[in-house]
């Protein structure tokens, strides 16, 4: 009832037209996945940003997508929330999303986000920082975290039609990981990702320093256990854009 209504006072300030189209080809990542080793006792920050590219031609309805739900996949016995992220409010949690509208539920291994907002819908072409959490390492080894689209729509403005239209297959997320406060790859530790951390890992390897466990963790990017070359290449990448994620 209520988003008929909502429905109705936009359609006094849309333009005519329908714009119930449907998606012709689609994003890849509406799934992601990342694996990190990590030492018992740090503290893992995982930053999940979700876009949506606009999928939708008609003006009327542009880019504007009134809901998200998205989820982030965990081992909960590898990682547990710290009672900072436990005791936060969405507002915290979510601090670039529309207050009040976000929801959470957790169960032991995955914690979903609903974001619905259909008198206020946003523009998800940029990346927008979805939800920031703390995790405590439980254990050392390699853990993987998986965040997901489930659903991302917006509200169809043409008269007579106050359907969803799905943009999921055109929505994808990424996480960016923090350990003890520093981003994944930041081996000496000054919060920027330059070609000194690739150095740093290459020095490593080449025995000339050795890694402390610290380092060690944000040294494997590829997150195999493994502080080798193909962590050094994946710093470069990211510092030429070849990536958008560590
Ligand atoms: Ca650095
Ligand atoms: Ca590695």
């Amino acid at each position: 009832m209520k988003i008929k209504k909502v429905v109705a006072i936009a359609l006094v300030a849309a333009a005519a037209g329908c714009s119930c189209l449907f998606p012709t080809s689609a994003a890849e990542n509406s799934t992601y996945s990342k694996s990190i080793s990590v030492k018992e006792g740090q503290v893992v920050t995982a930053k999940i940003y979700v876009n949506v590219d606009n999928p939708v031609s008609d003006d009327s309805v542009g880019n504007l997508v009134s809901g998200i739900e998205y989820g982030l996949l965990r081992d909960h016995e590898a990682l547990s929330f710290t009672e900072k992220t436990l005791n936060a409010s969405p507002e915290e949690l979510c601090p670039d999303l529309p207050n009040t509208l976000i929801n959470l539920h957790s169960n032991e291994n995955e914690s979903l986000f609903s974001f619905m907002d259909v008198a206020n819908p946003k523009d998800f072409t940029d990346l927008q920082l979805m939800a920031s959490l703390d995790f405590n390492a439980e254990k050392t080894g390699i853990t993987t975290l998986s965040p997901k689209v489930r659903r991302a729509s917006h509200l169809n403005m043409a008269p007579d039609d106050d359907t969803i239209t799905d943009h999921t297959p055109y929505s994808s997320i990424n996480l960016e990981i923090y350990i003890d406060g520093y981003m994944l790859g930041d081996c000496d530790k000054n919060t920027v990702i330059t070609v000194s951390d690739a150095i740093e890992i290459q020095k490593g390897i080449a025995g000339i320093t050795e890694l402390d466990p610290l380092t060690e963790s944000l040294a494997d990017t590829t997150g195999d256990g493994l502080v080798t070359v193909a962590d050094a290449i994946r710093v470069q990448q990211y510092i030429s854009n070849i990536i958008g994620f560590i």
